[in-house]
Parts: C-alpha cells; structure tokens; sequence
C-alpha cells in the first residue's frame, strides 16, 4: 500500500512541522515572539495597503480633483423660515479657471435673494458668458471663467431661501464642469446636490382679534372720449426710369485658371491645406509663382500645404498647360490670429469677450468660427478657459 504509506507519511510530517515550529515559538523570549507576530501581521495586511495606494494613484492619475457643491448640504427648517446656502467651487488643490453648472431649486423654496460673493471675501471673481448663464434669482445656473487668472477655491455665490410648504426640497445640480488652468481640461470630480427638510413651524400662533376691513367707496372710472385716428395722405408712389443695359464686347476666353476650394478665412493654425480642381490641361499648378511642393493627387485636382504668417496672407493661383499658355490667376486670402485674437486686432480684450460671447449657445451659424477656440466644432467651457486665460495678452 505505497498510497496509503505516503499519505500517512505526509500527514505525520506536517504535523511534526506544526509541532516543531510551536516548539521554536515556545523556546523564543516575549522580544522574539512580539517581533514574529509583528512580521506575520505585516505579511498580512501588505496586500491591503497596496490596494489602497494603488487607488489612490490611479485618483490622482485621472486629474479629476474638482468638486462644486451646495453649503450647507442638508438641513431642517420650519415653514416659512428664511436660511442661506452658499454655492462653493473647489479644485480639489488644482488651479482652475472656468466652472459651469445648471442650478435648480425646488418650488417649494422661493429665492429670495442671490449675492455674488466679493472676490474680498472669498468669491470667485468671475465674468458669466451671457445674461442667460449670469445667476439670477429666477435661475442660478451660471457658466464663468476668470480673466487672467485663477483659483484653487471660490464660494460663488449665496442663496438667501425661504421655505413655503412642507416636505423635501432640493437644489439640484446637473451639467457642471470646472476647467483646469493648467491646459483646460475637465476636472470635474463630483457635485453635490442640496437636500432639506421642511416641518410646520412648532411654536403656537397666538389667536389675532380680526381688524375689521374698511369699505372704501369705489372711485367712478373717467370716461374716455375716443381721440380719432388722423388720416394720412398717400404718397405718390415714384416710377424709376430704366437705366440702358450696357452691351458687352465679347473678349476672347483665356486658358481657365486653376480653382480654390472653400476654406476658412480666419484660423488659429500655421499651415493651411490649400486644394482645388484644375482642367486635365492644366498640367502645372504655381501657389504664389512657384510650381515647388503642389501635389497632384488626380488629373483634375491639386493640393498645397501652407505656411502661414501672423495676419494675412494671400495665395494667387495660376496653372500652365501642355502647350506653355498660361492661365489667368485667381487669388484667396486667409488671415492668422493670435489664439483668441477674434477679430484679429492683435489684443485679447472685451470685444473678444464680446464676440465669444454671442457665440456661447449659438445652435445657427456662430458669429465668428475663432469663438472655437480648439477647432473640435463646438463651443463650450474648454474654449472659455482657453479666451479667459489669454485675457490682456
Ligand atoms: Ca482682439
Ligand atoms: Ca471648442
């Protein structure tokens, strides 16, 4: 029986190592065994601590460290008490520079007043987008940024409520956003919403003696006599003489210029792709009279890529075909920005502002395609921080 033998053998050994080890524990002094039991402890709880450091690491690594929140969170209140709540952005120790968030109270609450918070006592300091996102009593939801600077902590504003009914009420926070000054990406970690409960008031109300209402006479209406409506005389309508439609002198038709495809006129970018269509012909394109680095990636068509300088720069166009006859030219423009130089003045000032402004929102065509300050096609907090952060340059 080798099995059993072995088995028997194996269970004796382990237990002789038990025996063995609890012998060699016995044997030690108290210094000894507290220090082995101490080791055994630290064996132990490792794994546990790297789990939590490892978390913490990978917290850190996503840079999401901002929170916005309603102060104080919750509370309990009696009808028809007033109390304030104050609405606090925190970057969670990172700078920021632009923060957002639609704001929602309850209708069992009534806004009784809203103060923006001094930048003396702690307030953010910030320019709102526009009349919409600038919190108001009738909506608190705000969009802002700092100009040319930033803050690791701001109370925004302060609510003063006033309970009407009882039973829970809230201010909801949806949307937000905070933007790191650093290069404005998301660093939003968390909101926290407003919760509160509202009871009947538990003080007694004494009885009141009725006053009694006085009856006042009612006051007769004034007739009006109607004031007739003036006629007026009709203007003569003028009958516009026929201006003679020039002849045209017909003029023998040139070889056909290259064409430029639509581009934008303004950018934040160095280089431009240039591109467009050509005739078959046409077998040399020249950007500026040089034919050097034009690509011709199909028979009708070319492209260029090019370098631009700080304001306008304009490209003329000419081709030249089989036979040597060269075309007319045709010329486009295309003026460089300094980044959040909207209109191209060379300064990051309040008509900027202006211009940005008019375009937060703007779901048709926006007033300036420089409002994107990113060129990802949309408008929002990111190109807000970005304009903000240029402010006076
Ligand atoms: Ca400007
Ligand atoms: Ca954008």
């Amino acid at each position: 029986m080798p099995k059993f033998l072995s088995f028997g053998k194996y269970n004796s050994s382990k237990r002789n190592t038990i025996v063995h080890f609890w012998d060699r524990f016995e044997s030690l002094d108290k210094f000894g065994k507290l220090s082995l039991i101490t080791m055994l402890l630290i064996i132990i709880s490792t794994p546990f601590i790297t789990g939590e450091l490892l978390s913490l690491i990978q917290q850190a690594a996503s840079n999401k460290t901002a929170t916005i929140n309603i102060d104080p969170p919750s509370g309990t209140f009696s009808v028809g008490q007033e109390f304030t709540v104050d609405l606090v952005i925190d970057g969670g120790g990172e700078a920021f520079n632009a923060a957002k968030a639609d704001v929602t109270v309850s209708s069992n609450l009534t806004v009784k007043s809203l103060t923006i918070t001094p930048i003396s006592s702690g307030g953010c300091n910030f320019v709102f987008i526009n009349a919409n996102k600038t919190p108001k009593t009738s909506d608190p939801s705000f969009a802002g940024a700092i100009l040319n600077g930033s803050s690791l902590h701001c109370n925004l504003y302060t609510l003063t409520l006033q309970t009407t009914a009882t039973g829970n009420d809230t201010i909801m926070l949806k949307s937000g956003s905070v933007k790191s000054y650093a290069d404005h990406n998301e660093i939003l970690l968390s909101m926290q919403d407003g919760s509160y409960s509202i009871a009947m008031p538990v003080t007694p109300t004494p009885t009141s003696t009725p006053t009694p209402v006085p009856t006042n006479t009612p006051t007769p209406i004034p007739t009006s006599s109607p004031t007739p409506i003036p006629t007026t005389s009709p203007t003569p309508i003028l009958t516009a003489t026929p201006t003679p439609i020039p002849t045209v002198t017909p003029t023998t038709i040139p070889l056909e210029p290259p064409t430029i495809n639509a581009m934008p006129s303004e950018t934040y970018q160095n280089s431009i792709l240039l591109s467009g269509s050509r005739l078959p012909t046409v077998i040399t394109v020249f950007v500026n009279n040089s034919s050097a680095n034009v690509i011709y990636s199909s028979a009708s068509t070319w492209q260029f890529l090019a370098s631009l300088t700080l304001g306008l720069n304009t490209f003329t166009i000419h081709g030249q075909d089989t036979t040597g006859n060269i075309s007319t030219s045709t010329s486009t423009n295309i003026s460089l920005h300094r980044l959040a130089d909207i209109n191209g003045d060379s300064v990051i000032d309040l008509i900027d502002l202006s211009i940005f402004g008019s375009d937060w929102d703007n779901t048709g065509t926006l007033n300036s395609p420089l409002s994107d300050m990113n060129n990802d096609g949309i408008i929002d907090l990111t190109d807000f921080s970005i304009i903000a952060k240029e402010y006076g340059n």
